[in-house]
């Protein structure tokens, strides 16, 4: 039987224990006769993420049910009256329209603190669902799966960045419920069914604060996300890598981020690998084959300490078009390996190859500019922000 993989615990379970939510408000309890009901496991999820005790409140009837399943909806076992709310069996959150027919993927989105993970999912999310760019040149639409997300992404994400012109503040260390988008080919060709490409995934974002990648006890349902992620989008701050900085500084650049040795590319890719090793997945000898975009963040910082060659194709060169290009993406993969191996040599390089089957080298900038002393934009110009991500949906089948 089908198992699904719940995109808010990242545990799974089988279509037939899920659970359904009445939706009738004057359902009443047995228990004390008012309508709704606390959900002790539900609770214990909210409080879990947001790291404390979240207020408790009354939810629809949460019910199983084996039989009478029509269509989409269930009736209730209290009420009769029939929902279309489906929860997860481990943390009883709602799960999203049609999880049980599309198929599912987690790009899991890591890094260190303040690498730049929460303005890099702002400006990707924005470029494929508001502009005319993914119209244009992709056959997909991204859409918002759940009510959540939709607002959350609305207030916590796009309107500071690009209504208030504000840089993100830090994520909270256990960030609230993950972001899940469904990605849709506009019309799947029978030229791409041929190439038995999906058609439609869920992708989830778990926008995590860098600290929890940070400390084997943060770990938990973070270890779940990455585990059970199709593909690992990684990313590194080149300021953090000295020979860099020190170039970055002598161009006249404030402000830079304080220097953790945590943060550091090559510190941050053996964390990753100690964890696949805690997982059980990689044995000894043998390579992790879940495909890995090491993407170097703030380019835009590069570029104006002329850190990047002239005519880098990292701000100028070709750009995928309607199509994932291989081209593309390895030209930058070549241009930025020679740059790493400038910068500190080949650590990184063999550290990647001993261990990963598939990676490939990005660097982009989510807000082509550095926000100022308080935080105000003036000018978002992202550049390269999509690579990584079309590359991922590359390597799991979808485009
Ligand atoms: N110059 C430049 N700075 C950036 C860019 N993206 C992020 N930054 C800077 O990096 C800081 C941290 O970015 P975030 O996206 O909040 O980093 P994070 O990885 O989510 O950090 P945590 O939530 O602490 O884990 C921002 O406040 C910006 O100052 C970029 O594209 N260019
Ligand atoms: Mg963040
Ligand atoms: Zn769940
Ligand atoms: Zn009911």
């Amino acid at each position: 039987m089908k198992k699904i993989l719940c995109p808010f615990c990242f545990r799974e379970f089988l279509v037939k224990d899920m659970l359904w939510r009445c939706v009738n408000l004057s359902c009443k309890s047995p228990d004390d006769g008012v309508a709704g009901e606390f959900d002790e496991i539900f609770q214990k999820y909210l409080n879990e993420i947001n790291q404390g005790q979240v207020e408790r409140k009354r939810y629809g009837h949460a019910f199983y049910t084996s039989h009478n399943i029509e269509g989409d909806t269930a009736p209730c076992d209290r009420c009769g009256t029939r929902s279309a709310v489906r929860l997860c069996p481990n943390c009883h959150n709602t799960l999203p329209r049609s999880v049980d027919k599309v198929s599912s993927c987690h790009v899991a989105v890591i890094g260190a603190p303040h690498v730049g993970k929460s303005h890099f999912i702002a400006t990707l999310i924005k470029l494929f669902q508001k502009d005319a760019f993914a119209r244009t040149y992709f056959d997909f639409n991204v859409m918002d799966a759940d009510d959540s997300t939709t607002s959350r992404f609305r207030e916590e994400f796009f309107n500071p960045i690009f209504v208030q012109s504000k840089r993100l503040d830090k994520s909270q260390q256990f960030d609230r419920k993950p972001l899940i988008f469904r990605l849709k080919k506009q019309n799947s060709s029978s030229f791409l069914k041929r190439l038995n490409k999906k058609k439609s995934i869920f992708l989830v974002f778990y926008d995590t604060a860098g600290e929890n990648f940070d400390s084997e006890e943060a770990l938990g349902l973070y270890a779940r996300y990455v585990k059970h992620s199709s593909a690992i989008i990684l990313l590194v701050d080149p300021l953090q890598i000295p020979s860099v900085r020190s170039k970055v500084e002598a161009a006249g650049i404030k402000n830079l981020p304080t220097l953790a040795p945590t943060s550091e590319p090559a510190h941050i890719v053996s964390r990753v690998v100690r964890q696949y090793e805690a997982f059980g997945i990689l044995k000894a000898g043998g390579k992790i084959s879940t495909p890995l975009a090491v993407v170097f963040t703030k380019a835009d910082i590069l570029r104006d300490a002329n850190i990047l060659p002239p005519g880098s194709s990292i701000y100028s060169g070709q750009k995928h078009q309607g199509v994932f290009n291989k081209d593309v993406a390895k030209a930058i993969h070549d241009e930025v390996q020679a740059l790493i191996a400038g910068w500190q040599g080949g650590e990184l390089d063999s550290l990647l190859n001993n261990y990963f089957k598939t990676y490939s080298y990005f660097s982009m900038s989510a807000l082509g500019q550095s926000p100022d002393a308080s935080g105000n934009l003036t000018n978002v110009s992202p550049f390269r922000t999509e690579d990584s991500f079309l590359w991922a949906l590359n390597q799991i089948n979808f485009l």
